[in-house]
């Protein structure tokens, strides 16, 4: 699935990971490139336009994004572009009355019968009552194969192959799932080879009848720009709420994947990766656009990313350790920052020579409480000249904070300790911190 374009966009990323550089002709190139292996994988001709359009709107001016380099970045911004053209994750709507029925429509030999049963089975593995049922009048092997699923599956299977009439079909068949107390119904309808006026007007009418939840476009993958084209047409006589992709396990190109979010403007619900009935899965574009440009690739870009964040906050955090005054209402507010910045060490590690040093301070969760409801306890007073705190005043502070004179003790002894550090680190003059942080007044 996606072979032929996780082959072309490997080339693209391979070229961008190895360039120091964001100049015209890196960029250009990759540009060029994504074009082709979009054509080729038989993208809409609009949609790449649009896609490599906002791509370049995005390169100019774009600053390298913190924690990547030139070449990431722009890995970085052709991910968000591809996620935003395979649209946002969308799941089936649900009636406030049941059924729900949800009515597959496409033409012949798409997978219409076969999706009917898979998301019938996946409907069922989440519990719910499902039933199918069949309003193809004119082949009656439809019906037959439907119910041949259901049963594999143990779901309800309504038809009659008795009534030739589509609409009276139908309205007797939903009758009967209503009656059954279901939670959904699958309705699959008749399809032809081509597109006819006749079964347009019949599907019109079914939809008049049964007021689905959903009607979803089975669009056959292999069939590319075709299927795009003739789902345009339902879409237009029927009101599509969605496509569901079919036979994206073959030799698909995949481009239709990237066309139908932007060509139709519904979104793309399910995709289907077999001919068996658990070949189905939810369509989700982040885990698309992955395979499309290489999982390892775009997770650790993210990774990388994430870091620099990271990273920015603990030196934000050790900057301002190193620029209070330091008082314990200063180590109060600093543990209560590294409590939600996450692990201590990391913080301590932006600080040359402390993390080595104040061994103590590599506490846990629990200790930082601790620590907090022990400063809590103390009186503005005491937080600002630590020295007046004298045996009676411990055990009182002790008290308050549900702890022991000994706690209160080390407590005390860690916040000497790391202020005697800080005084000394600041005579020295020698404290730098690494990376480019500016240079701090001391
Ligand atoms: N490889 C593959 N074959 C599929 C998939 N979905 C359906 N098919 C096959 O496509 C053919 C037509 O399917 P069918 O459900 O009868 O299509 P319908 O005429 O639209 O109802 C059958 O041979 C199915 O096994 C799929 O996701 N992958
Ligand atoms: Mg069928």
């Amino acid at each position: 699935m996606f072979e032929l374009l996780t082959e072309k966009f490997s080339g693209v990323i391979e070229k961008l990971k190895k360039a120091k550089k964001l100049d015209e002709k890196t960029v250009n190139e990759a540009l060029r490139d994504i074009r082709r292996a979009l054509l080729e994988a038989d993208v809409n001709i609009e949609v790449v336009q649009q896609f490599l359009k906002d791509i370049k709107e995005k390169l100019v001016g774009q600053e390298v994004i913190k924690g990547l380099d030139a070449g990431e970045t722009v890995i970085k911004l052709i991910y968000d572009e591809l996620l935003k053209i395979l649209g946002e994750e969308s799941s089936l709507e649900k009636s406030e009355k049941p059924p729900t029925v949800i009515m597959l429509v496409g033409l012949q030999g798409t997978g219409k019968t076969t999706t009917a049963g898979k998301i019938a089975k996946w409907l069922k593995s989440k519990g719910y009552q499902v039933g199918v049922a069949s309003t193809d009048v004119r082949r009656p092997a439809a019906g037959r194969q439907l119910c041949t699923l259901a049963e594999s599956i143990n779901i309800p299977c309504f038809i009659d192959e008795n009534e030739k009439d589509a609409i009276k079909l139908t309205e007797k068949l939903i009758k009967e799932a209503q009656d059954s107390g279901l939670s959904y119904l699958i309705l699959d309808t008749a399809g032809r080879l081509h597109i006819d006026e006749e079964l347009m007007d019949e599907l019109v009418e079914i939809k008049e009848k049964v007021n689905p939840t959903e009607i979803l476009y089975v669009a056959d993958a292999m069939q590319g720009q075709d299927a795009i084209n003739t789902a345009k047409v339902y879409h237009d006589k029927v009101g599509l709420t969605g496509v569901i992709l079919t036979k994206l396990d073959g030799d698909a190109k995949g481009g239709i994947a990237l066309s139908v979010r932007k060509v139709l403007g519904v979104p793309i619900k399910f995709i289907g990766v077999g001919e068996k009935i658990e070949d189905f899965e939810p369509f989700y574009p982040d885990r698309i656009a992955q395979r499309i440009l290489g999982l390892g690739d775009i997770q650790s870009l993210i990774e990388k990313m994430e870091k620099a964040i990271d990273e920015d906050k603990a030196q934000e955090m050790a900057k301002r350790v190193m620029n209070a005054e330091f008082t314990l209402e200063d180590l109060r507010e600093q543990l209560r920052m590294i409590r939600n910045l996450g692990p201590l060490e990391k913080v301590l590690k932006m600080i040359p020579g402390i993390g080595s040093k104040i061994k103590d301070l590599k506490v846990d969760e629990k200790q930082l409480i601790k620590i907090e409801a022990i400063i809590n306890s103390m009186t503005p007073e005491e937080r600002q000249n630590p020295h007046i705190i004298n045996g009676s005043r411990k055990r009182r502070i002790a008290r308050g904070s549900g702890t022991t004179i000994m706690d209160v003790n080390k407590v005390l002894k860690q916040y000497k300790e790391m202020k005697k550090l800080m005084k000394k680190m600041k005579k020295s003059g020698k404290m730098k911190f690494p990376m480019n942080l500016p240079k701090l007044p001391f």
